[in-house]
């Protein structure tokens, strides 16, 4: 299955569009790129040709589903996969020019600066479990409702009593918010489907960074679509991971020469330990993977 991933990222590199992104950093990019794995046996796509934290991946999905925007949890998890946009915005805003570390201190230190400048805006987490209702007012004006609609929760009601449903959706991007937005969704719609007893999940991301983002988009997707699956009574069946924008970074060549040179080995499992009350009380150890005995790491530069 790893194949398919490694084929993408040659394609990608070797065929797609050489072009100047808004980071300024330049990519290679195809448009329109598929891949399929079957989660049966757990199953999980977690490539092996190079040592993904999944951890991280999966610290990251439990902050979404808590419905956070500010990265001062993840970074009491050392979580730091988030950072770097509060902190270009707080050096570009004050002038100031302090590095990720002295960063991340001053966002465990400070509540009101946490507050402040450790906010995403209405990313992910927000819309997942909050996505905002306005209500008519008698004088006509629409005013934000206190609480707004869990897509999450809603999601895991219509699988449990709607199976055939062809609406089991969810989704980040919310135009009217996208200005607020530190940046807006790259993984942002998920579907699925139920057959057979077996559930089914779709993501589409409008945007992929190959050689970073993928092994933590498409392990988290598997994970989530575990959950999910564990809550309903399912059995996994197949995660249909799709991308619009996909695109290897050029300051990534190192990595994508290394990877490519490299023969996966094994197939990585994932387990889940316990069945919690709902699907937001998941807990980190409560997920464990095995089976899983990667190549080295290949660190690369995140465009920001
Ligand atoms: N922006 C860019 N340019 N690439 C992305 O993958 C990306 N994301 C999120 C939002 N914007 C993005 C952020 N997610 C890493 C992983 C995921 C990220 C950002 C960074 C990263 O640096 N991973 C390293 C180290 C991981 C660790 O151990 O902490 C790695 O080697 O995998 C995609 O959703």
């Amino acid at each position: 299955p790893e194949q398919q991933y490694l084929d993408l990222l040659h394609r990608t590199w070797t065929t797609g569009d050489e072009r100047r992104d808004r980071t300024g950093v330049g990519t290679r990019s195809l448009f329109g790129a598929q891949l399929r794995f079957d989660l049966a046996g757990d199953a999980v796509p977690l490539l092996t040709t190079k040592r993904v934290a999944w951890k991280v991946a999966a610290r990251e999905l439990l902050w979404f589903l808590s419905g956070s925007t500010n990265i001062r949890p993840l970074v009491e998890q050392n979580v730091h996969i988030w950072t770097d946009w509060p902190l270009a915005r707080y050096n570009r805003d004050t002038g100031a020019n302090v590095d990720r570390a002295t960063f991340e201190a001053m966002i465990l230190a400070d509540d009101a600066f946490a507050a402040d400048y450790g906010d995403l805006g209405p990313v992910y987490g927000k819309q997942w479990v909050d996505w905002p209702v306005y209500e008519p007012q008698p004088d006509g004006r629409f005013v934000r409702a206190q609480t707004g609609i869990n897509q999450i929760a809603l999601l895991v009601e219509s699988l449990r009593h709607n199976p055939g449903s062809r609406r089991h959706i969810f989704t980040g991007w919310n135009v009217a918010e996208l200005d607020g937005m530190a940046l807006p969704p790259c993984h942002m719609t998920y579907q699925y489907h139920v057959a057979a007893g077996r559930l089914s999940g779709m993501l589409w991301q409008r945007s992929c960074d190959l050689g970073l983002g993928y092994a933590f988009n498409a392990f988290s997707a598997a994970l989530l679509l575990r959950m999910l699956a564990q809550q309903c009574d399912l059995e996994p069946g197949d995660l249909v991971w799709s991308a619009g924008d996909a695109h290897v970074y050029l300051n990534h060549e190192h990595l994508v020469t290394e990877q490519l040179s490299r023969v996966p080995t094994g197939t990585p499992k994932l387990r889940l330990l316990r069945k919690p009350a709902t699907i937001f009380d998941y807990r980190i150890d409560d997920f464990e993977v095995y089976d899983y005995a990667p190549m080295p790491g290949i660190s690369a530069p995140v465009a920001v």
